[in-house]
């Protein structure tokens, strides 16, 4: 997504600067290193650009920034649950707005922190006390990190994920490996199933792969690059390409899965009483590293 004609709001510091998208704040980050941005609304990368590289993070054309959408494409904050086991679905956490915390340079590259606590909405929905940071650090690679903490007495559980949906230049071309050969077929109502070594495309893809290695591998070969991702704190990999169900989404161009992919770290369960418990005081870290080679 290219934020360079956006309106400026404020100008923080030489590298970072909060700029407007019709309702939504978004810090933009300007580094010898890389340019990003990260929406304050769901607390939601919208565009990783390493030095002399295409986007490395897919954005709609379509996505609706009225601060009240969740945002198609970027990295949404899927939290306190992952998918469809509660309403909203993917959590409340990529439609609520987060405060901007802090923010670092230095040459390596910015560091941003953004801050989520709970709000008269979130309790109807959720009624637990907790606190969220989520820390982006943006050099040649991007690192985000959701840190939650039960600051309620009494214990509770979640799921989520880090959505990230990846620009390639063309899906037909495009090869995953690295998530392992076991997954849940979301296409087959969670179907337990077993995959090759190697995922290439031709129809669409929504699947849970539960043995992802420890680095999963995009080829982009039109772009001349791989992209690297390296998960922390899940225990699945989501991979989903919704191919013609693009079509019937008012926010995703018809053939606007020809040029994504989504590879997200994730810590699935298949209800939320299922998820992680974290007892009072207690803290989980769910991230993401994302790297680019040339090929
Ligand atoms: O992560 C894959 C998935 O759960 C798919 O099933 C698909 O629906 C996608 O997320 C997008 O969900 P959304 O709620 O953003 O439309």
């Amino acid at each position: 997504m290219n934020l360079n004609s956006l309106p400026i709001v404020s100008v923080l510091s030489d590298h970072v600067t909060i700029v407007q998208k019709d309702d939504v704040k978004i810090v933009r980050v300007q580094h010898p290193k890389a340019e990003a941005g990260i929406s304050l609304f769901g607390g939601h990368v919208v565009s990783f650009k390493p030095q002399d590289q295409e986007d490395v993070i897919w954005m709609s054309q379509q996505a609706v920034f009225d601060g009240k959408t969740a945002l198609r494409g970027g990295i949404p904050v899927c939290w306190p649950w992952f998918g469809r086991i509660a309403t909203p679905a993917h959590g409340f956490a990529r439609s609520t707005q987060w405060t901007l915390v802090e923010h670092k340079e230095n040459e390596q590259g910015v560091m941003i922190r953004l801050g989520m606590k709970p709000s008269e909405a979130s309790l109807a929905i959720w009624p637990h006390q907790f606190e969220a940071l989520l820390d982006i650090e943006i050099s040649d690679t991007l690192n985000v990190s959701l840190k939650v903490k039960n600051t309620d007495t009494i214990e509770w559980a979640f799921s989520g994920a880090l959505h990230s949906y990846f620009n390639i230049a063309d899906i037909l071309y495009t090869e995953i490996t690295g998530m392992g050969d076991h997954y849940l077929d979301s296409l087959k109502d969670g179907k337990v199933s077993l995959g090759g070594e190697t995922l290439t495309f031709s129809s669409g893809v929504d699947r849970v792969y539960t043995h992802p290695k420890s680095e999963i591998k995009i080829s982009d070969p039109k772009n001349h690059r791989f992209i690297t991702v390296e998960n922390q704190g899940s225990n699945a990999a989501v991979i989903w390409n919704p191919w013609e169900l693009a079509s019937s989404m008012a926010d995703m161009e018809d053939d606007g899965y020809q040029t994504m992919v989504c590879v997200e770290s994730t810590l699935h369960a298949p209800s939320i009483e299922e998820g992680k418990v974290l007892q009072p005081q207690e803290s989980y870290t769910l991230s993401t590293k994302i790297g680019v080679i040339a090929s």
